[in-house]
Order: C-alpha cells, then structure tokens, then sequence
C-alpha cells in the first residue's frame, strides 16, 4: 500500500486549459510531474519542460504520489478510472473536477472501496491565474490528508480546507459560482438597462458600475433568506422597494426583468418574517 505522499511527486489526469495551467504551476515549482491525457498531443510543452508522460492511466496514479485529476466532468473522471481500479490501492487522489456534492461523496466511497483515498477539490481559479496571489483552491475531505498534501499542492493557489465531507469542497465552490454568476447577471442586466434607454454603456460600465460593485462587495448581505443574520442597516423593506423601481424602470425600457425575482421573492419574505 502506498500510504506515504511523496512530495515531489505528483501526476496530472486531463490536459485541458486547467489541467495544463495545473502542470504548469506545479513544474514551475519543481515538482516531479507525470501528465496523461485521453487524447494523446497534449503535453508536448510540459514534456519540453521536463514533464513526463504516462501511457496509461494506472501508470499515472503508480506514480508514487498524489494524483491531481482535472477533467470535464464526474462521467469522465468514472471512465477514466474505471479501468484503473485493480491498481487504485493505496493511492491518494485529488479531483478538481467540477461536480455536485453527490458525486463528491460517491467517489470518495468508490475510491475507499478499491482502497484509495480521495481529497475533493474546487478550483477558485481560472486557468491564467493558477498560481498567482489571489488563486485558492478549496479542499474537503480526511483533515490528515489535507495537511499532508496541502504543502504539495500549495503552488497551485492557496489550499483551503472546507470540512472532512468530501462534498464541502464542491458545495462552496458551486455556491461560490452562483455568487459570481449572479453578480454577472446583474452587470449584464444593467449594460441592457443603460443601452436600451440610450446611455453611454462604456462610460456608465468603467465610471458607475465597477466603482459601485467594488464599494458594495464587503456589505453584500450574504443570505437574506435568513432573517437572524439579517444586519442593522439592511431595511428589507427599502431594498424591496428599491428593487421594485429597477424591475420598473427595466420594464419601461424593454430590460428583461426576470433577473430579481428570486431576491424579490426573499426580500418580501424578509420583510413580513421581522415586522
Ligand atoms: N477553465 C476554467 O476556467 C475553469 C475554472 C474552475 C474549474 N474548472 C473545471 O476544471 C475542469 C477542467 O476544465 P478545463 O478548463 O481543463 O476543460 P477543458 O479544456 O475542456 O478540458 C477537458 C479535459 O477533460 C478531458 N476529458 C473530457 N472528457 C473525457 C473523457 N470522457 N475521458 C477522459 N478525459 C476526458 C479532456 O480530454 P481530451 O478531450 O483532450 O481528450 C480534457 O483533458 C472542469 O471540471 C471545469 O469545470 C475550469
């Protein structure tokens, strides 16, 4: 059984934009790297840089130390490993492939039957920024494992332990994107807002909106479904109404108005829960 990291040791399953960024970081800071791909011409850079490349999948996580997955999705990380199972015991891998906090936990307990161990992963990073001060990247799973392959991993970004369910990691990084989709969403629906009434939507983007999102992000109220949390400043009723007069002015202006419904919704609700 391979119970022992070997820290300068790690393989690399899936060479995508991610996955490459991911060889790259971990090159870069001297690790010992094994890459694989499905589709073979994917590494040629990496090997250049002293990368080597796995025939096979088993001969990937063989390797002596951690195995970084970083592909698609659940399907493919199943069928990739699927064949490797006999040779999964006493390996230790890292999946920082997208999922639900389902697929987390079913994994874990696949690899746990086949006598291996999983630490769950979700990147807050993208592919350019890998490596880079802001980068973190969330893990959950056994809190010894954590701390034994968090200094291998360390330069992909900050590791960040969310919790021994192996479903955490993938629970906070799916919120995460919500959070950041949502505030897309809401940035694409002001541009609408601002062109379809005639505005300068280039000045109103650099001199209105980016300066009032940085200065609003710390009192974003993080769940306004729940009343408790609800702070001293934040008047339910005020913010309703205030989100009132944009879904009016975007119905004037032909703007969608789908986008507040659901924190229309939670606003109201908010607002009966503490009269
Ligand atoms: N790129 C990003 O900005 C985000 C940032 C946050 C985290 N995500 C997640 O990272 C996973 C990989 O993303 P990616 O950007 O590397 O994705 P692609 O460039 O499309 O590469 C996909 C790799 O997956 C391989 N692959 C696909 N299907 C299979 C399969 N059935 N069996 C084996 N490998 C498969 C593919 O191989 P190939 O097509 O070259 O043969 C690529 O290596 C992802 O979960 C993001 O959500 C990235």
């Amino acid at each position: 059984m391979r119970m022992n990291i070997r820290h300068e040791r790690i393989s690399v399953l899936g060479l995508g934009a991610m996955g490459r960024a991911l060889a790259s970081a971990l090159l870069e800071a001297g690790r010992e790297v094994m890459v694989w791909n499905r589709t073979p011409g994917k590494a040629g850079d990496l090997v250049a840089r002293g990368a080597r490349e796995a025939s096979s999948v088993a001969e990937a996580i063989g390797a002596g130390g951690l195995t970084v997955v970083c592909l698609l999705d659940d399907a493919s990380v199943r069928e990739t490993l699927a064949p490797a199972a006999p040779k999964l015991a006493g390996a230790t891998l890292v999946n920082l492939t997208s999922g639900s906090v389902r697929q987390a936990r079913e994994l874990t307990t696949w690899l746990d039957e086949h006598g291996a161990r999983l630490l769950a992963g979700g990147i807050m990073a993208v592919p350019p920024t890998i490596g880079t001060e802001g980068a973190f990247i969330l893990y959950s799973g056994a809190r010894d494992l954590f701390d034994r392959a968090a200094p291998v991993l360390a330069p992909l970004g900050r590791p960040h332990w969310v919790g021994e369910d192996p479903g955490f990691a993938a629970l906070y990084d799916m919120a995460a994107l919500s959070g950041m989709y949502g505030m897309s969403a809401g940035a694409d629906h002001a541009l609408t807002l601002v062109q379809a009434e005639g505005g300068d939507v280039e000045a109103f983007k650099r001199e209105v909106l980016q300066p009032w999102m940085e200065q609003m992000l710390p009192f974003m109220v993080p769940d306004v479904g729940v009343h408790e949390a609800v702070p001293d400043e934040f008047n339910p009723a005020m913010q309703a109404t205030g989100l009132e007069n944009i879904l009016a002015a975007s119905g004037e202006a032909g703007a969608p108005t789908e986008l507040g419904g659901h924190l229309r919704a939670s606003l109201w609700r908010m607002r009966s829960a503490i009269r």
